[in-house]
């Protein structure tokens, strides 16, 4: 298989690009790592600058990719191109903006919140969720007002990595801080979750909800 994708099945970055392969259809063989292990540590702080994933590897073209939206401008192309990332310049950078929304202010607070929780003492944690629901609650509000203005079934025109990134944000965000009185969002992110691809990757996460800290937090429907 020349494209291997490296990632843990939890991981909500490696979500956001599993997404992507099933939506292009494209085949690839899927490396689970271990961050336990100082094997698979050092297996991928050799494949990305931070050490982070999810990283991809193309064998044939021997070239690796690190970011998850890098790694699916690069499936994009090799698709095709134009299908997860628009041709037009105005409407990728529309596309790019969005994805930015949701990797650095809906998962950045989300992620803090459940830092909070694993590395915080019990003391510490108000205070920093506190922060964190209040830059979610920004968030929301801005999806909510973009859906509002465009009536559009997907946040950036047709479906696309800005949705990709949408998927895992949402689902772990909207289990630790509710979408509450943003119907817009909640509808939309009903849609993403029946959509083939992202129903798959929520599937394929089941059998691992155990390691998430706030398991008893997860809605049933998703066990
Ligand atoms: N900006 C990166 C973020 C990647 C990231 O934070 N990945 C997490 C897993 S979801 C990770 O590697 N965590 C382990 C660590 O930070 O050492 C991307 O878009 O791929």
């Amino acid at each position: 298989m020349a494209l291997v994708l490296y990632g843990h099945p939890l991981s909500s970055f490696t979500h956001k690009v599993l997404v992507a392969f099933y939506d292009l259809g494209t085949p690839f063989e899927f490396r689970l790592l271990d961050p336990t292990q100082a094997g698979d540590r050092d297996l991928i702080a050799g494949l990305t600058p931070l050490g982070k994933f999810p990283a991809l590897r193309d064998a044939d073209a021997d070239v690796t990719v690190a970011e998850s939206s890098v790694i699916i401008g690069y499936l994009d192309a090799l698709a095709g191109g134009g299908r997860l990332v628009p041709r037009d310049a105005a409407a990728a950078r529309d596309v790019m903006a969005w994805d930015r929304v949701f990797d650095m202010h809906v998962q950045g607070p989300m992620q803090s919140i459940v830092d909070a929780r694993l590395f915080m003492d019990k003391a510490a944690e108000p205070g920093v969720t506190a922060h964190a629901r209040g830059q979610l609650d920004r968030a929301y509000s801005a999806i909510e007002v973009r859906l509002q203005a465009t009536g559009d079934d997907w946040i950036a025109g047709d479906f696309s990595m800005a949705d990709c990134a949408a998927l895992p944000a949402l689902f772990y965000a909207g289990i630790l801080h509710p979408f509450a009185d943003h119907p817009r969002l909640s509808a939309w992110f009903e849609r993403l979750i029946a959509r083939p691809s992202a129903a798959r990757v929520l599937d394929e996460a089941r059998p691992w909800f155990d390691l998430f800290p706030f398991r008893d937090m997860l809605p049933a429907r998703f066990l």
